[in-house]
């Protein structure tokens, strides 16, 4: 889908902060000049692409543009509770504390990026909508004793539930401070466990353009989303499946029904919606990074100092409030994260 991205008030006052719509004007300004098909063969010729990542490219080809989710849709309809999901709430674990206001969940819910459902933050939470979240499978395997193909009701069941408060921090340079609720990812692991040979996992989101309007055919992305960690990453006490937020089901357009927080790292690295966990030897390739590796790296850490190729990292603003903040190492999350890391990561 390509789209101008009209500039808020709160893009002119911050400056060019959005990462990804410098690529989508250049895709615009390709498509005019008639030159989009010979620079998206180009894109997609950058790397192979597996068969598991593309299940469905028959689908791309020929589904029809999705419809409009109802105008009258209120923000309030997507943060209540799923009939029939496992999900229950469960008690805050207070090792995590952060020292700012929690941000207003309807803020919170609609300020997303979720570029399957679009790139405009006004319409993205609307988009999301049309996603089905139940009946709902995770595939988790390679590299474990144990693989499975689980429903997501059945591995809530299986799994531990609490919530943590986290910050959370984009790399456009909006935070926010949200509960969610889930489990470690390393209850997780204890389920499959991983084989000595494992050393990465890779996180795989949907592929369904029927129902999401930027999968749709000359999207020019490499459907569907996927990220990745490194084991040591992945079995971190701070990584977190969040299969809740404030206390309920996590809305569609927060990942529903399973997606993952790392609350050290920029935002994009925590894949929503995801349908296959993948453990692996070799490191896993990465969406943004596969777009353009100088401006999003594998590690991706928060770090103030290492500014991003179009803007500085120094300092961050708060959604809802828009109060701002010195940004901090690992997101002042170094305490549990820095001995992973020489500091030199990108
Ligand atoms: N599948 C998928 N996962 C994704 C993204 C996406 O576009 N698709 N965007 C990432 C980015 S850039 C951010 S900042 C967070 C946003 O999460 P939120 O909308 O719940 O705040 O999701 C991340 N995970
Ligand atoms: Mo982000």
């Amino acid at each position: 889908m390509s789209q101008i991205r009209i500039a808020k008030h709160w893009d002119v006052d911050r400056g060019e902060a959005t990462p990804h719509a410098a690529y989508l004007r250049r895709r615009e300004f390709l498509r005019r000049a008639g030159l989009a098909g010979a620079g998206l063969l180009g894109l997609s010729g950058c790397r192979p692409t597996t068969v598991d990542e593309r299940p469905a490219n028959a689908e791309v080809k020929s589904a029809a543009r999705p419809v409009e989710p109802p105008p009258d849709l209120s923000i309030e309809d997507t943060v209540k509770p799923v009939p029939g999901s496992a999900f229950h709430s469960c008690d805050r674990n207070a090792r995590y504390t952060v020292n700012r206001p929690t941000t207003d969940e309807l803020v919170a819910a609609r300020y997303n990026n979720f570029y399957e459902f679009g790139t405009d933050k006004e319409s993205c939470w609307r988009q999301a909508q049309r996603l089905t979240v139940r009946p709902w499978t995770i595939d988790i395997g390679g590299l474990v004793a144990k693989p499975m193909t689980i429903g997501i009701d059945d591995l809530i069941r299986k799994m531990p539930c609490e919530e943590r408060l986290y910050r959370f921090r984009c790399v456009e340079r909006w935070a926010m401070v949200v509960p969610w609720s889930g489990f470690p990812f390393a209850a997780l692991m204890k389920l499959v466990e991983p084989l000595s040979a494992a050393k990465f996992v890779r996180f795989v989101s949907f592929l369904k353009p029927s129902e999401a309007v930027g999968q749709g055919p000359g999207s020019g992305w490499n459907w569907p989303y996927y990220e990745g960690l490194t084991l040591a990453e992945a079995a971190n006490e701070l990584t977190f499946v969040a299969t809740g937020l404030y206390g309920h089901d996590l809305p569609k357009q927060h990942g529903a029904p399973f997606r993952m927080v790392l609350p050290w790292k920029y935002g994009y690295k925590g894949a929503k919606s995801i349908v296959r966990i993948e453990f692996t030897a070799e490191r896993p390739k990465t969406f943004w990074n596969d777009y353009a590796a100088n401006e999003y790296g594998f590690y991706s850490n928060v770090n103030p100092k290492k500014p991003h190729p179009r803007w500085s990292q120094a300092r961050e603003w708060m959604i809802g409030t828009q109060v701002e903040h010195d940004t901090q190492l690992y997101n002042g999350y170094g305490e549990y994260v820095a001995a992973m890391y020489t500091g030199d990561e990108h």
